[in-house]
């Protein structure tokens, strides 16, 4: 499959935080690092996300007493998982992982950072109607279709290709670049709701 000079490929939270060794660890986060360089090398236009929260964010337990990780609860916008802190600004977890090697990405667009809002989407924070500018961004660009690997699979990756789709890109989500969380079967339904919008499902040796 030939890319298209209009697509870019948006490299999603490839943080020390969601690493094996962090504190919202990805199972074989690290192991996709070197596959998305190498895909990286295939596109003119690379895009990364960072998951960049306050202290004391609105989706950390430690900000609700009595709240564990992974509690469920209820915040203005709606439901909010609650994680370990993670991606604290300026911290070490919220830097990029050491071996990724993305020279030519011309924009970090960091998300989260609202501390009563959580943002897993590179586009639309979880309030659903503040945006990050990213679809303006990419439309000025002149870019139709977007490829989304990093992590995590089934929460971060999965919203942002959701609200690209709904920006109206041709949205893609390279599966063998991405790992998931996989929290109470999120992944399943992960795939199903990227199914359902239109997002295409590939592999990265229809790219390389
Ligand atoms: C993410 C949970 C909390 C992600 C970010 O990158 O998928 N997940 N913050
Ligand atoms: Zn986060």
């Amino acid at each position: 499959m030939a890319i298209s000079s209009r697509s870019a490929l948006l490299v999603i939270d490839v943080q020390n935080d969601f690493i094996p060794g962090g504190k919202l660890a990805v199972p074989e986060g690290e192991q996709i690092v070197p596959l998305i360089n190498q895909l990286a090398g295939q596109f003119k236009q690379v895009v990364i996300a960072q998951d960049w929260h306050p202290a004391g964010h609105a989706s950390f337990a430690s900000s609700h007493p009595g709240r564990k990780p992974y509690d469920v609860i209820q915040l203005p916008y709606g439901e909010q998982t609650l994680w370990p802190d993670h991606c604290v600004q300026n911290t070490a977890g919220a830097e990029f992982h050491s071996g990724l090697d993305l020279p030519h990405a011309q924009l970090i667009i960091r998300k989260g950072c609202n501390p009563d809002i959580d943002s897993y989407s590179a586009f639309l924070e979880a309030d659903r109607s503040t945006t990050t500018g990213l679809a303006g961004y990419l439309k000025e660009r002149g870019i139709d279709t977007v490829y989304m690997v990093g992590l995590a699979l089934d929460f971060c990756v999965m919203f942002s290709a959701l609200d690209a789709r709904s920006a109206g890109f041709n949205a893609f989500v390279v599966l063998d670049a991405s790992r998931a969380i996989d929290l109470d079967g999120s992944l399943a339904v992960a795939i199903e709701r990227m199914q359902t919008a239109g997002v295409g499902l590939i592999q990265s040796s229809e790219l390389i």
